[in-house]
């Protein structure tokens, strides 16, 4: 049976199975003993708990990334997002210990930092040629800000860079920012959305479940509070992301109820943009002992996340975590985002041992158009900046500038 269906662009495409590898492929599925889970994925059906583990469980990679491309390409069709980013980390201190985190400043770890305004104005006017258009804000709970250093940051960022989405502070950041501001969380937002915020990232959702925040996260806020502040955040008309940190001491069946739990929040209120898999990076971390995640995980997971999130518009391979080339080879099992040039990263090291911190634009375009697919630069709010199949590559660098105004698609 084939579909069509509207797409966030707002195109219609064409439903799974148009490409003449269906019969095939159903017969590997149907041997793979996922049938039925193919069944619902080709009627648009809702995939159960149960559907979620019998896919983790399953070895078959490639069966569960076709289902998930179909699903792909029915939504986006070739279509595969990038942005022009820069990541900004305006502190390391951190009061709340999580044993995955090997950013935080502690005895035998990295030297404790602030960054002060200036400072942070100063990062962003390094990349003042290149035309950025997010600027990712985070940094760790650090009790010695108080509220107005928040107020001026988000300032001082929109202030430098205008054209661009400031997407910033995770959930318990919020909290920690509301809790110095000894306001409602709704005010501080209100506030922070005055100085310019303009969207939040996905981080500190790690694994939405009990046991796992007992474990590994117990000073910060459990699911049912992660999830609260970002009911009220998309209540104030803020989009937000959500991330998984997976590959630790999480089971597969926890990994499926940290996703039910994204999407019944995004059932009711639809603010969730980009659901990104972050993949543990054990290196100076209090789990140091455990395996990285296998490129067969990184997959899966994203395929995974694709058609149990039904309702999220985007699934992103983040290639700073996953490296660019499996990053890449997500692009074919569900994932229609690469996030972006990055510039910065200091929560992890990027694994392949390049060092590599930032991608160039031609980088990115190659990694996009190897992969049979079609990149369009985005903002932070996913509006198009440009699409790069209708353009050839400038010789030289582009110049700054602030992107064209055009419609949000989500
Ligand atoms: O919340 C911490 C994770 C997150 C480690 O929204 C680790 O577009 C791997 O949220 N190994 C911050 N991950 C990063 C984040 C993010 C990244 C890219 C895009 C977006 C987005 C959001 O990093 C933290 C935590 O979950 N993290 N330690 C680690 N050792």
């Amino acid at each position: 049976m084939e579909r069509m269906i509207e797409s966030p662009e707002g195109r219609v495409v064409q439903g799974a199975g148009m490409n003449g590898t269906e019969p095939l492929m159903e017969r590997y599925i149907e041997r793979a003993g996922l049938a039925e889970v193919w069944e619902k994925v080709r009627a648009g059906e809702r995939l159960t708990f149960e559907d979620g583990v019998r896919l983790y469980e399953s070895h078959e990679a490639t069966a569960i990334g076709w289902m998930a491309n179909q699903v792909r390409e029915r939504l986006h069709g070739d279509v595969t997002y990038f942005v022009r980013n820069q990541h900004i980390n305006y502190t390391n201190i951190c009061n709340k210990d999580c044993k995955f985190c090997s950013f935080y400043a502690h005895k035998g770890g990295p030297t404790p930092y602030e960054l002060d305004i200036e400072a942070v104005r100063q990062r962003v006017r390094e990349h003042a040629d290149f035309p950025i258009t997010e600027i990712h804000m985070v940094g760790g709970i650090n009790p010695r800000l108080p509220y107005q250093y928040y107020l001026d940051l988000v300032a001082a960022v929109k202030e430098e860079r205008p054209g661009a989405i400031v997407k910033a502070f995770t959930m318990i950041e919020l909290q920690q920012i509301a809790r110095v501001a000894k306001k409602p969380l709704e005010e501080v937002l209100r506030d922070l959305m005055e100085c310019g915020l303009g969207a939040l990232p996905g981080g500190g959702a790690e694994v939405l479940t009990p046991r796992v925040h007992e474990e590994l996260y117990n000073k910060k806020l459990d699911w049912r509070d992660w999830l609260a502040t970002a009911r009220v955040a998309h209540s104030m008309g803020l989009k937000s992301n959500a991330t998984m940190l997976y590959g630790h001491i999480e089971t597969l069946p926890e990994r499926v109820e940290h996703l039910l739990r994204l999407r019944e929040l995004q059932d009711e209120t639809g603010g969730f943009l980009a659901f990104i898999p972050l993949a543990f990076d054990p290196q100076n971390t209090k789990l140091a002992h455990v395996a990285r995640s296998t490129g067969v995980d990184d997959l899966k997971t994203i395929s995974i996340a694709r058609l149990l999130l039904d309702n999220f518009p985007h699934i992103k391979a983040f290639w700073m975590m996953i490296t660019p080339p499996v990053a890449q080879l997500g692009l074919r099992y569900g994932a229609n985002d690469l996030d972006g040039t990055i510039m910065n990263y200091e929560i992890t090291h990027v694994i392949d041992r390049s060092n590599r911190q930032a991608l160039t634009l031609e980088q990115l375009l190659e990694l996009v158009r190897e992969a049979g697919r079609v990149p369009v630069e985005r903002d932070g709010l996913y509006n198009v900046v440009h699409r790069w199949d209708v353009e050839a590559l400038p010789a030289a660098p582009s110049p700054a500038a602030a992107p064209v105004s055009l419609p949000v698609l989500n």
